[in-house]
């Protein structure tokens, strides 16, 4: 066995101490694994996953400048021994972090090689040592993931690239994918489609793309049963970027498709709140919509800067978004087998060691006050009640239970209107609700 090196020197394995002044961010106030909240410790509520492609591949980076993150585990050489080197890193920061799961692409976690079997076998290599690391510290892996859109070869998109030969790649390598999440025990196999969009229309086949993307996607559903790789597939929404119109817009959008081409049953969603606001929606509405449909799988739990406007994949700091989105997990009775996972990356001037646990710690213990906050909500019922006042309509009445169940017609409808007349409207009481949200904070 190589010899043990440690990356986070001084650093030991975070503790929650409530009582900890401000100044000392190397431990948690608020984020109590094995506190019980609502029947659950908070750690399986929670279920904290860290991402191996920003956190220990981001180099600070930018387009307007070089790389600022200078990072033992990032030497500029790239060998399968330095990629396993990479591993002992992240299972060190995963472990003394205290997360219980990861997740990854394929070409985070090895180096291509000259062919596609040299980059398999690489890619085998990288993961006999990640099995190693996962059986020796219990962290499991939560997704695995193809990446479809770094190499050039992938520039016209790869499922719904305009070239047979493409596709053919991008199955050939979500195959290795699929093998490999299930030697990991993944519980999870997530699809961003990164450049699975068009950058101009006068090029491009839109139902002929799509028709691709949904055979690809029936091949990956025969294969994973083939093998039997038992983890849920995702597909992870987002509306543009890199490509300026990407197919998975936001999460009706790709439920739409997964009924059109009758795929629903066998995909959830993993929903990243950045990409919703790119969307052009709140930071929680995918979140609510996903679950009212059934199909919230895992999310990606990150924030945009609303001054910037696209996806710098932040920490989530805000106590009142967490607590809208854990509103949701907990109506829904959780998210496993997915998680809250941290596609996150530091600003490149935040370039020390420490700001790597600073920012995780942070996003764990906003994360940990609004599973709190939102528990309370839960418990106490104002919120719900109200709104369950708003639509009694539909339960109290004979009218507003025939439309429930569908068997009102538009006769019917006219009948009761003109036999009651006008309806009497209520207020909307936004702001009301706004203000009692606000006191759980
Ligand atoms: C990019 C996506 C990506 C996926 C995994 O915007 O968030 O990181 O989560 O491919
Ligand atoms: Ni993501
Ligand atoms: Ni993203």
């Amino acid at each position: 066995m190589a010899e043990m090196v440690e990356y986070f020197p001084g650093i030991g394995k975070i503790q929650y101490c409530p009582d900890a002044p401000p100044t000392e961010t190397l431990c948690f106030k608020y984020y109590n694994p094995s506190e019980v909240i609502l029947g659950k410790p908070m750690s399986e509520w929670l279920r904290f996953s860290v991402v191996f492609w920003h956190t220990f591949r981001g180099t600070g980076l930018d387009p307007f400048g070089a790389p600022t993150l200078s990072r033992a585990w990032n030497r500029p050489a790239e060998t399968v021994d330095d990629a396993k080197r990479r591993l002992d890193a992240a299972f060190e920061f995963f472990t003394k972090l205290g997360v219980q799961f990861y997740t990854f692409h394929d070409r985070d976690i090895a180096p291509e090689g000259a062919s596609l079997a040299e980059t398999n076998a690489n890619l085998e290599a990288v993961v006999e040592h990640a099995l190693e690391l996962q059986q020796r510290t219990g962290v499991q892996l939560l997704w695995a993931t193809c990446n479809l859109f770094s190499n050039p070869r992938y520039m016209h998109g790869a499922a719904t690239s305009p070239l047979a030969e493409v596709f053919a790649y991008a199955g050939a390598q979500v195959k290795k994918g699929l093998e490999v999440a299930k030697k990991l025990g993944a519980l999870n196999y997530v699809f961003w489609g990164g450049r699975e969009g068009y950058a101009s229309l006068l090029n491009t086949r839109l139902r002929e793309e799509l028709d691709h993307m949904a055979n690809f996607f029936r091949m990956v559903v025969a294969y994973k049963k083939k093998i039997g790789f038992t983890g849920q597939l995702l597909i992870e929404p987002k509306p543009k970027e890199p490509t300026s119109h990407q197919y998975d817009y936001d999460a009706m959008t790709v439920i739409g498709f997964l009924r059109t081409y009758g795929l629903q049953e066998e995909f959830k969603l993993n929903i990243e709140p950045n990409h919703t606001t790119l969307a052009g929606h709140c930071h929680e509405h995918d979140i609510a919509m996903a679950s009212a449909f059934g199909c919230l799988g895992s999310v990606d739990a990150n924030t945009g800067s609303p001054e910037l406007g696209w996806d710098t994949d932040q920490f989530p700091m805000s106590v009142r978004d967490c607590t809208a989105v854990m509103r949701y997990v907990l109506a829904q009775g959780g998210l496993a087998p997915g998680g809250l996972n941290f596609d996150c990356k530091v600003r490149r001037e935040s370039t020390s060691l420490t700001d790597m646990f600073a920012a995780h710690i942070g996003a764990m213990d906003t994360f940990a006050r609004g599973l709190r906050c939102a528990a309370k909500m839960q418990q106490d019922g104002v919120l719900d009640g109200l709104v369950a006042t708003r639509y009694a309509s539909y339960r109290d009445s004979e009218l507003g239970r025939s439309i429930a169940d569908g068997t009102a017609t538009l006769e019917s409808l006219e009948a009761h209107i003109l036999k009651h007349g006008e309806p009497e409207v209520p207020s909307g009481q936004q702001e009301t609700f706004e203000l009692i949200f606000n006191r759980y904070l």
